[in-house]
């Protein structure tokens, strides 16, 4: 019989299904199943149910549980062989919530497969609606909660992050002051993933480590409940909350649901799930510590993996627990391909062919023409007027320009990431901008760093399924290294080494201090 481990993602979009036998080290099976389109019932728009403040963003949790039917249902009309599933785990959008009534627990334990999961769980929650990371309308809760933390430093200290206005805590605060007869009616707040988790379990799951460390009240280094950060957020909070464990660790067989309605094997494994970057990272292979790697998209963001555990005085980064033990940081810089493209069109260049060729015919550090492309509100760092500022560097040159707003990019990456004092030793790069090689060599002599791109379709839903495989061998005592088992899965593209150049990488190390005075000036001129 095959080794078979299921990894499911539920980002906000869609939900996705990742088989892998491990025995062959193969992906058998991938699926993916856009909400919009597939539950247009729910009249949501890109996995978003419409509104009118553009600060709110909510989704349905029903809307998830009909889709993890409808992808069970797809996958046994495909033949995957649901039998040979030996466990599940799985990741969802981070910082979403779910609020279940004293009802909810008896439900999950009775799922009738005769009905719908939806059918099933109507009268369970004690809010139809869940908060999702795009919502934005918590200011003032982040505000109340960092102030009785201690403020930005200490906030991020204990919780691994500032308050920012999507993390779970700031929301239940919102929903308690708001709807406070609904808050006291709520027996369980849930993640998105543990909510999907405690459906396949027919029991509230735990909330991981890393899904745990987006909510501001997960105490990073000790890895319980803060209870400082409890109080400073609702009443009787933590009642309300379930215990923390482990991504992956099993919670029991799945629920009779499945193995009736799907035909999955009634000894196959329900496990913890956690949040879609922490899977991310394990999807991508960042097992060891000092493991970076940036995803260049619509907006750049920065994985890394540590041992220890540092956080970001200046509350612009994130820590969350990883899946494969230690920490992972998240940086978030949103001006990425968003910005490139900007600049691309308003100079007219055909396609990012070209784009590299101009980089290339300037030279590296660009004779100190800066860029700073924030034609959106920033992220990191924290800019909240956006504005393009150009340091020593003639508008109209576009080769210029290029290389410009690329360095500039790259040389934040590099400053924003100090703080985790990880040298790493190879960074793995990928998204649009990273199949260019001029681009991916200004990369690697910024960072001083070997650079190698990584090409993980599904990366989030993949980490869930090596995930389940971890933990179903560890419940069986199997001494299982994370480094064996992610091998194969998620190896770079060959060939695709980049070394850096020396000389230029002393360019980049002097010009970091231009850089940084160039962002302190315009931050102070926005
Ligand atoms: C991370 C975050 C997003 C969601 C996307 O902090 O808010 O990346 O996890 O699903």
């Amino acid at each position: 019989m095959a080794k078979l481990f299921l990894g499911l993602d539920s980002s906000t979009q869609s939900l996705s299904a990742v088989v892998i036998d491990l025995d062959t080290r193969k992906v058998v099976y991938e699926k993916s199943l856009n909400f919009d389109q597939s539950l247009p019932q729910f009249k949501t728009r890109n996995g978003v149910l419409p509104g009118r403040d553009p600060l709110v963003k909510h989704s349905s949790p029903l809307l998830w549980a009909a889709a993890l039917d409808l992808l069970f249902a797809q996958m046994k009309q495909d033949g995957v062989a649901l039998g040979q599933v030996l466990a599940i785990s799985g990741s969802g959008q981070q910082h979403g919530s779910v609020y279940l009534n004293e009802k909810a627990a008896a439900a999950l334990a009775s799922l009738n497969p005769k009905k719908t999961l939806e059918k099933n769980l109507e009268g369970i929650f004690a809010r139809k609606t869940s908060p999702i990371w795009m919502d934005s309308s918590t200011a003032k809760e982040c505000t109340d909660i960092r102030k009785k933390l201690g403020g930005i430093k200490f906030t991020a200290s204990r919780t691994g992050s500032d308050t920012f206005e999507r993390f779970t805590g700031p929301q239940i605060r919102k929903f308690s002051k708001l709807e406070p007869k609904a808050y006291a009616l709520t027996a369980h707040i849930a993640l998105v993933s543990s909510f999907l988790a405690s459906l396949l379990a027919g029991k509230i799951a735990p909330i991981d480590f890393g899904d745990g460390a987006g909510m501001n009240l997960m105490d990073i280094r000790r890895k319980n409940w803060n209870q400082d950060a409890l109080k400073a957020t609702a009443p009787g909070l933590s009642k309300k909350l379930p215990p923390l464990a482990n991504a992956g660790t099993v919670i029991g067989p799945v629920s009779p649901y499945f193995v009736e309605k799907y035909g999955l094997n009634p000894e196959a494994a329900a496990t913890v799930w956690t949040g879609d970057n922490p899977a991310s990272v394990v999807g991508l292979g960042l097992i060891k510590p000092g493991q970076v790697a940036i995803s260049l998209g619509t907006s750049d963001t920065f994985f890394g993996t540590m041992e220890k555990c540092q956080t970001d005085e200046s509350g612009e980064g994130h820590v969350f627990g990883s899946p494969a033990g230690g920490y992972m940081t998240l940086i978030c810089f949103k001006n990425g391909s968003l910005a490139r493209e900007k600049i691309r069109e308003h100079y007219q260049i055909a396609d990012w062919k070209q784009f590299g060729e101009l980089v290339a015919k300037t030279p590296p550090g660009n004779n100190g023409g800066i860029l700073l492309p924030w034609f959106e509100a920033e992220i990191v760092p924290r800019v909240n007027q956006p504005g393009i500022h150009r340091f020593n560097l003639d508008e109209k040159d576009a080769a210029a320009n290029c290389r410009a707003i690329f360095e500039a990019q790259m040389l934040s990456m590099r400053l924003h990431s100090q703080w985790m004092q990880v040298a790493p030793e190879r960074i793995f790069a990928t998204g649009g901008a990273a199949n260019n090689p001029v681009l991916l060599q200004v990369l690697a002599d910024v960072m001083n760093c070997r650079v190698s791109r990584i090409e993980v379709s599904k990366s989030a839903a993949l980490g869930a399924a090596l995930q389940a495989a971890h933990g179903w061998l560890t419940a069986r005592q199997t001494e299982v290294k994370w480094e064996k088992l992610v091998a194969g899965f998620t190896a770079p593209v060959p060939g695709s080494d980049i070394l850096p150049n020396k000389r230029n990488a002393k360019v980049y190390e002097q010009m970091l201090k231009q850089y940084a005075a160039c962002e302190d000036e315009a931050k102070y001129v926005g």
